[in-house]
């Protein structure tokens, strides 16, 4: 049995993290059996982050890890039907996502304070009343401080915001009118574009971010589909 440490649901997802979202999405896409076990912080994790599963006595941590390590073990290729070229786009989109869009839907949740009251009513639900207020100015502190760090939060809103709705644009390009990213079969990076796409465009959060996904109707059908296939 896989039993994956995730953030639990929020805003109306699966989980409040896309990269949990994410390896969840793998392990269904790649048909393997899964327990979802939700952990109040990521400071039990190897890597201090989640996801992060445990398989066969074992913790792989990061949601890359998990699919590349059990991908090796159980004899699963997501990308068997991609040729060499295939693999480059499909590796450069995957980066774009979750280095770069991923860093524009964590600005909208925790740092645009348009959305940052529901993001922490969601967020924090399960603690306990008196404690919310405190908890979450320190772990907002803490993202703050990583997302400068990464530089994208250093921008101005219309900045960061026009970088993401163009990361959102070229999964758009990318997807035409195919059932999934890369074609007629679902792939790795469908993984990593439904988390980040389904983190923007489901989530409970009117966001420039989801203005930016309702601009493109493939990306809304898609949502659709992998949601239907992965989570229903
Ligand atoms: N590269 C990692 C990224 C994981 C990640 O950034 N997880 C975030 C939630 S979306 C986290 O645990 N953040 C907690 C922290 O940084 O303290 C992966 O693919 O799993």
């Amino acid at each position: 049995m896989i039993v994956l440490w995730q953030f639990g649901p929020a805003l109306g997802l699966p989980s409040a993290s896309p990269f949990c979202i994410k390896a969840q999405t793998w392990l269904r896409l790649a048909g393997l059996e899964y327990e979802a076990r939700n952990a109040l912080t990521p400071r039990q994790a190897p890597l201090t982050k989640l996801p992060y599963v445990e398989v066969d006595g074992r913790k792989i941590a990061d949601s890359g890890c998990i699919a590349r390590e059990l991908s090796a073990a159980r004899g699963i290729d997501l990308d068997a039907a991609l040729d060499a070229r295939g693999r480059a786009v499909a590796h450069a989109f995957i980066r774009m996502a979750e280095e770069h869009l991923y860093w524009a839907v964590l600005y909208s949740r925790w740092l645009d304070p348009a959305h940052w009251e529901a993001m922490k009513r969601s967020f924090f639900a399960a603690l306990p009343a008196v404690a919310r207020g405190p908890v979450a100015k320190l772990v907002r502190r803490k993202v703050e401080r990583d997302a400068r760090g990464q530089g994208l939060a250093l921008h101005s809103p219309e900045e960061i915001y026009r970088r993401g709705a163009a990361d959102i644009a070229a999964l758009a390009d990318l997807l035409g009118e195919r059932p999934y990213m890369m074609g007629a079969e679902a792939s790795t990076l469908d993984a990593s574009a439904y988390a980040m796409l389904a983190s923007c465009w489901e989530a409970q959060l009117d966001t420039p971010l989801k203005a930016a996904v309702g601009q493109h109707p493939n990306l809304a059908a898609y949502c659709a589909r992998m949601k239907l296939r992965c989570f229903s």
